[in-house]
């Protein structure tokens, strides 16, 4: 049959399949009593046209790196995602360094149980072929930008003549809920800016959410909208018409100016006679009665449960997996050629592929001298760090929030431009006011093999978390570099001071945070941050400038990797009180060590920049650094002291932001807050009197 006219026969074969797909959904949630079978029942034509007609994905190899991406942003709807990865037989894969599993039938029976795949939303690195972890709704569509734009910096950077190694799309079911999240409207804002036309989110219109009718809170014009981003807006009125869906899916195929929104207007639980169009159908088991009634619907037998129709999978295997699998051989022969013509450039993507750092990364890496008078902040430490190891490392990358000038990450060597649509290659990135935009993008770009950077003040990172969170749980690599680290920050107030930031990032699984003390400190951080491959970094930085301490009197920073040092010490290694600290505070310790030392008092400043990094150490170091015999302790952070009792125990003293900050020059606030060497010096006095007196000494 002419390949026209098969696509514009809905062959019964491909009625099958879909079908088979909605039954497998609803069996998943039924069996599993939890879920949401709404949603796969009435986008199942949806998703199966782009898997059948369109994608190119190799089963066979999940990471193929120009593989086209599916990116289901309902999350909720993850039974459909599996049953697309049962029924395209997608095999297991080594995805980001995890050993992601394959959808089996016996993974479709155990959805949402305890040690299965199927888990309730999808998990990236857990089953292959979930190219992001989706249900925080808005982050997937907001990933796939990030996705989007790796495919145009890879191909601007990699393809030459006759090798177009870098080509493949990014297609995203997204639903009313991702449309109304505000992640969503900043990443298509900026997409349409940058007119990533290879990106193609389709929204499933269903008209419903949990509440009810989306009526009730959400009735603008999401394509009108979307044109205005500068996006091709098309749409398809019924979900359940392959041929208009294949239609508009070759005419964003063929669009190479603009991202592509496709509204398919569908109806929830479609075919279940008693939920069809209604909230319950959203998130919720059919009910047993429900779903016989719903196999009826759709021709299958009541009686039988995770049913596979004759034909179904042999019929994704000749279009879906045949498809892939071609296209993958092609691109290995492709490469093969490519590899032997450039090989530096080979080189390269293997590496990024793997999480490789190439070699002499670090061979330019800045000195810095002591100075403690004047010092140096630590944001232009990093600026001049970063910017050494990015010009040895092509896919080093990133951008700010609009505050690149502040941040001091623009990256300014010769020849790394900004990245535009006019110029893919570029390597600065102009994110716009869109913090947490940047941070999916950054993780859609990571995705991809990139080694990304996002930036802005440590405050704002409340607006990016739900974004950095699902990094750290995707053991992505990404590096944030946030600044205006402190109260210290001075004149611009509370509202941009942060104080419960640092503790929340403690907090997060996976997260590592590094608060240098001086501008060494910051290149040890960068050092450690370098050598991550599955998790994410934050960098704290300060604005004011920091002494940079004199190493030959002090210990060396390459304490740093072990999270937490002695950087100097009592003269005979037997200090009676610690004091301990990080980033601007540690300064403090160290005037206040030296003016315990001209008393003859015994201290020692214990620099800890990564708490996280310290837990991991054995308890032989941890006690080297942190004596259990000394129970004298201060620390100090311009920060909320939550987390700190940890490390000074309870009768410890701690310093640190009980309120909100406020409106003043940094030093004014430090010393307002008593961020000084008096107050430091103090609490040790005291520190040191109690346990004199414990020990009888008075
Ligand atoms: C950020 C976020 N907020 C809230 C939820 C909880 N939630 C899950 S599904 C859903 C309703 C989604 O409705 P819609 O996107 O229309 O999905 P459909 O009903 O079509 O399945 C909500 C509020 C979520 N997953 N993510």
């Amino acid at each position: 049959m002419p390949a026209d006219t098969q696509e514009k026969t809905q062959d019964k074969l491909d009625v099958l399949c879909v079908d088979t797909l909605r039954m497998l959904a609803i069996d998943q949630v039924q069996k599993a009593n939890s879920g949401h079978p709404g949603t796969p029942l009435g986008a199942a034509p949806v998703a199966y046209c782009i898997w059948q007609r369109f994608m190119h994905f190799d089963p066979h190899n999940a990471a193929w790196p120009n593989r086209d991406r599916f990116v289901l942003s309902a999350g909720h709807a993850s039974a459909l995602l599996y049953g697309l990865l049962f029924l395209g037989d997608v095999k297991s894969s080594q995805q980001s360094g995890q050993n992601a599993g394959a959808v089996t039938m016996e993974q479709l029976q155990s959805f949402r149980q305890a040690g299965s795949l199927t888990s309730g939303h999808p998990e990236h690195g857990l089953v292959a072929g979930v190219e992001t972890t989706t249900g925080p709704l808005g982050q997937g569509a907001a990933t796939s930008v990030g996705m989007a734009i790796a495919q145009a910096w890879l191909g601007a950077t990699y393809n030459r003549p006759g090798f177009s190694l870098f080509d493949h799309k990014v297609y995203v079911l997204a639903s009313d809920g991702d449309m109304m999240e505000g992640v969503c409207s900043e990443a298509a804002s900026l997409a349409g800016y940058l007119k990533l036309s290879q990106l193609c989110w389709i929204y499933d219109s269903n008209s419903i959410s949990i509440e009810g009718s989306t009526s009730i809170a959400f009735t603008e014009d999401v394509g009108a909208r979307f044109e205005s981003y500068g996006w091709q807006v098309l749409r398809v009125p019924d979900a359940n018409d392959l041929d208009l869906l294949t239609k508009a899916l070759k005419t964003f195929v063929h669009t190479q100016d603009k991202p592509t929104l496709i509204v398919v207007t569908s109806h929830i639980g479609y075919g279940s006679p008693n939920k069809h169009d209604t909230k319950e159908a959203h998130g919720e088991a059919l009910g047993v009665e429900e779903v016989r009634l719903t196999k009826q619907f759709y021709g299958f037998d009541p009686d039988v449960q995770f049913a596979m129709p004759e034909g179904v999978k042999a019929h994704f295997a000749g279009q879906f997996g045949l498809r892939g699998t071609t296209a993958h051989e092609a691109w290995t022969a492709l490469f093969a050629a490519y590899r032997a013509k450039y090989p530096p450039l080979a080189a390269q993507i293997d590496q990024m592929q793997r999480r490789e750092l190439p070699a002499n990364w670090d061979a330019d890496l800045p000195r810095f001298e002591a100075d403690e008078k004047k010092g140096i902040a630590t944001r232009d430490s990093s600026a001049k760090v970063l910017n050494a190891i990015a010009a040895r490392m092509p896919w080093l990358l990133g951008g700010a929030a609009d505050l690149a000038p502040s941040t001091k990450t623009n990256l300014g060597f010769d020849g790394v431009g900004d990245f535009s649509a006019a110029e893919p290659a570029g390597r600065n990135f102009h994110f716009g006011i869109r913090e947490h935009a940047m941070c999916a993008v950054a993780s859609g770009m990571a995705l991809s093999g990139l080694r990304p950077f996002a930036a802005g003040f440590l405050i704002f990172t409340d607006y990016a978390r739900g974004s950095i969170r699902l990094a750290a749980m995707m053991g992505l690599p990404v590096i944030y570099v946030w600044t205006h680290d402190s109260i210290a920050m001075g004149e611009d107030g509370p509202t941009h001071q942060p104080i419960e930031q640092l503790a929340s990032f403690r907090a997060m699984p996976g997260m590592v945070l590094l608060r240098p003390a001086d501008a060494n400190e910051v290149l040890e951080a960068w050092k450690v941050v370098m050598a991550l491959r599955d998790r994410p970094a934050s960098l704290v930085l300060s604005r004011q400038a920091l002494p940079t301490f004199d190493r030959s009197k002090y210990a060396s920073a390459a304490g740093v990797a072990r999270g937490a040092y002695v950087l100097a010490d009592a003269e005979d290694g037997r200090p009676e009180v610690l004091l301990l600290g990080s980033g601007s505070e540690v300064a403090l310790c160290i005037a206040a060590h030296e003016q315990l030392k001209a008393e003859g008092l015994k201290s020692r400043v214990v620099s800890m920049p990564s708490w996280d990094l310290f837990e991991q150490q054995d308890e032989a170091y941890r006690e080297s650094v942190l004596p259990d015999a000394v129970q004298a302790r201060v620390s100090v952070e311009a920060a909320s002291g939550l987390g700190w009792e940890r490390y000074v125990g309870r009768h410890g003293a701690i310093i640190a932001m009980h309120s909100f900050g406020m409106s003043a020059p940094g030093k004014d606030v430090q010393k307002h807050f008593g961020f000084d060497v008096d107050h430091v010096l103090a609490a040790a006095r005291k520190q040191l009197g109690k346990s004199q007196a414990k020990l009888g000494k008075t």
